[in-house]
């Protein structure tokens, strides 16, 4: 945690400290800066850091190329409630780094212990091959949130927290009244194990709310507009012709480092069995470099908002099946031009 972030972010917080209510009433998230390598090497792929997280997963753990940058949180006179929720991207763990010192009430990341085991039944896959919820989903998500008091994560800079993907979780309460006046300055970051050779799917998203199989907590219409782990859309549900939605818009969550499934399987009965929980965890950690997702599907973030004739291609059941530009660079480059000159 060093060089340019924490310089700039000192700053930032030096200013917060004349006059703690009057930092305005919106949060800022400086997601490009989580695409810069200095700053990713000081956070999330940091050594100690991966050395955690291969000790929690098992490795071979990948290296990160970024992570979704900084979450400045203003503290507030006026406080609104909590936004409790699931991530739904197919991170293998995540967490956050505090990039400043928050102590309570001053927008720690508030948590609900017990949400993964809870929850972890209602998934029918783990969260690397996507979001997959069954009918118990939503309900067990409601009980959880009338039956567990969330948790705040407390600490001072450099502190970590490393959370399964399926913790119900939101951003703090940064009271301007209660709290340490401070900006609350954290780092949200994702981890997978490397990944064996073979097919890559992204992880689309369709801007179709009309697929949403049900809605979900707090109305979040977004489970089946997801690309499908093996790589293609679930069909519309309300009988439309799919040739219709070759002009429609896909777009995919680029400040994400976790964009890619691993290729569907069903969940194991026991959710820690490919956890690690190494007892030695200064064992050297086994790190894979690979190329990062935009670089291997030939996207450029931040444009990532596509036609889904560019990404996809129909089926002849009418199904759209996504083009796979990392294994066939040359054909799908191809077929996408092909397609743009149409
Ligand atoms: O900023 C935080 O504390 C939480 C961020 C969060 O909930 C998210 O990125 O999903």
């Amino acid at each position: 945690m060093q060089q340019l972030p924490l310089r700039l972010l000192a700053r930032l917080q030096g200013s917060c400290c004349t006059d703690p209510v009057s930092y305005g009433d919106t949060n800022i998230n400086w997601t490009q800066i989580g695409g810069q390598p200095d700053f990713v090497s000081v956070t999330s792929a940091h050594p100690n850091v991966l050395r955690m997280v291969q000790a929690l997963i098992g490795g071979p753990v990948k290296r990160p190329h970024r992570n979704r940058g900084t979450y400045v949180h203003f503290p507030r006179e006026e406080i609104g409630g909590l936004g409790p929720h699931n991530d739904t991207m197919p991170a293998e763990l995540f967490g956050m780094v505090y990039l400043s010192d928050v102590p309570p009430r001053s927008g720690g990341t508030s948590i609900w212990p017990t949400s993964p085991q809870r929850l972890y039944q209602c998934l029918e896959s783990e969260h690397r091959c996507g979001f997959n919820p069954n009918e118990k989903y939503s309900p067990e998500f409601e009980a959880i949130l009338d039956e567990v008091k969330p948790v705040e994560f407390v600490g001072g800079a450099g502190d970590v927290i490393f959370l399964h993907p399926a913790m119900i979780h939101s951003a703090g309460i940064n009271s301007a009244v209660h709290g340490g006046g401070t900006l609350r300055i954290a780092t949200v970051m994702e981890w997978q194990r490397a990944r064996p050779p073979g097919k890559r799917t992204l992880w689309w998203t369709l801007n179709d709310s009309s697929r949403a199989v049900s809605r979900g907590p707090r109305d979040r219409l977004e489970y089946n507009t997801r690309a499908r782990p093996d790589g293609f859309f679930a069909p519309a549900m309300d009988g439309r012709d799919p040739a219709d939605e070759a002009e429609d818009e896909v777009q995919l969550v680029w400040h994400h480092d976790a964009a890619e499934y691993w290729p569907y399987e069903p969940r194991p009965g026991d959710m820690w069995d490919r956890w690690a929980f190494e007892q030695a965890p200064d064992a050297a950690p086994d790190i894979v470099v690979e190329e990062s997702w935009w670089e291997r599907h030939k996207i450029d973030p931040p444009n990532t908002i596509f036609k889904i004739k560019d990404i996809a291609k129909l089926d002849d059941d009418g199904v759209w099946q996504i083009i796979d530009r990392a294994a066939a660079p040359a054909e799908a480059e191809a077929e996408a031009q092909a397609r743009a000159s149409e």
